[in-house]
């Protein structure tokens, strides 16, 4: 009796493991766009279709340079693709059929706008016969926000390493080059999306690289480049966007990338609602650390705040410097507000430190206007 209730439960596991694995990718989870919940509808695959790339269900920092469909049979004339938002058709230029004939391609207008896209495909074979498909993708230029602003550089390196492109996910200039540099024993590739078509932009595919190999790339149009390691496809992912600027402004970017936290004033330099990992990353960089110990119970504090502190942030142009407003004494204050007020010695509320480099250089109880903050601010940021 045991053995069958045993087979019975093993059954229905496999069952429901198969159920995932099958399902996972026919239904992909909604997915917020621009702030929105979108759901993807199922993807309708054609006869001999493999794979794709954009991704189905995939949210795109960036416009795809083209969107590339694979299949396992000979395609023919005239086998064409749509990549269509409202009703207008975002391709640029014609569908062209690679030359092994596995693969067609269609360009994209680099100025598509964000939101959901419908690709509708017709394959047709040597017979003349076609078969349809469709699937969706979708833009949303704010995810530009996780990646790491290289747009300064003109050459950048990505270490392969704990079977992981680090970093992995950049965004560069046009015509910057990229290196990328394997770490790791184990052999890792470059290679452009899907797998194992490695389609989508076929200079981006290396040979094997073994530890202390590398393998190099200029990129000179606009666009987004998915790829991945073809050894360890399912977990190794990267993503280059190449910008020219316009995509946002810079400094928004290099502050809402690298910190958690709220954003409580400051464009250039932000001031932070305090909390540690923000705090810690602040303290390695070379930027200027500026501490505002705040209770909710004093006047002073709030006055200074709204008067001097939160508009002399906003009025900084440099990006060299990161405030965090920290609660003291107070109903708000956690245990590593306490710790670091204990740390400075400090002992009232309205007190402002300044570190950099890891040391304290300056400490205030004095109320400060916001020409005083921005002065010392400057004088500060300014010293090496
Ligand atoms: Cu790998």
């Amino acid at each position: 009796m045991q053995k069958i209730i045993l087979m019975v439960v093993g059954l229905a596991v496999l069952i429901g493991v198969g159920y995932f694995l099958f399902f996972k990718e026919v239904a992909p989870p909604p997915q917020e766009v621009g702030g929105v919940m979108t759901t993807f509808e199922k993807p309708k695959k054609s006869a001999h279709y493999e794979t794709n790339t954009p991704e189905h269900g995939s949210v795109l920092a960036a416009v795809p340079i083209n969107v590339v469909i694979d299949f396992n049979f000979d395609l023919a004339f005239p086998s064409e693709i749509k990549i269509l938002k409202d009703g207008k058709d975002y391709g640029s230029g014609g569908t062209v059929i690679d030359d092994n004939k596995l693969a067609m391609r269609r360009p994209m207008d680099q100025s598509a706008p964000d939101g959901l896209y419908r690709v509708e495909y017709n394959a047709c074979w040597p017979d003349s016969s076609c078969h349809t498909g469709h699937f969706q993708f979708a833009i949303d230029q704010g995810k530009i926000s996780s990646y790491l602003d290289l747009r300064d550089e003109k050459e950048v390196t990505v270490k392969l390493s704990e079977i992981k492109f680090q970093p992995a996910n950049i965004l560069i200039s046009r015509g910057t080059k990229v290196n990328w540099i394997n770490d790791d024993k184990a052999p890792h590739y470059v290679n452009t999306d899907s797998h194992p078509a490695h389609t989508y932009f076929t200079k981006q595919n290396s040979r094997e690289l073994k530890k202390g190999d590398s393998f190099s790339l200029v990129f000179d149009e606009e666009g987004i480049y998915p790829y991945h390691c073809s050894a360890h496809a399912k977990t190794m992912h990267g993503s280059i966007v190449v910008g020219d600027g316009e995509v946002m402004p810079k400094t928004a970017i290099s502050f809402e990338s690298k910190f958690a936290g709220q954003v409580i004033a400051g464009k250039s330099a932000p001031l932070l609602d305090f909390n540690k990992s923000d705090y810690d990353q602040a303290l390695r960089s070379d930027k200027l650390v500026v501490l505002y110990f705040y209770a909710t119970w004093c006047p002073i504090c709030k006055y200074e705040t709204i008067s001097a502190l939160y508009p002399a942030f906003n009025e900084l142009k440099s990006d060299k410097i990161v405030g965090f407003r920290v609660n003291y004494n107070d109903s708000d204050t956690d245990q590593d507000e306490t710790n670091l007020a204990r740390e400075f010695g400090v002992a009232y509320q309205h007190t402002k430190v300044f570190v950099k480099n890891g040391q304290r250089i300056l400490k205030s109880p004095e109320s400060w206007n916001k020409e005083r903050y921005l002065s010392e601010i400057n004088k500060f940021s300014a010293k090496q």
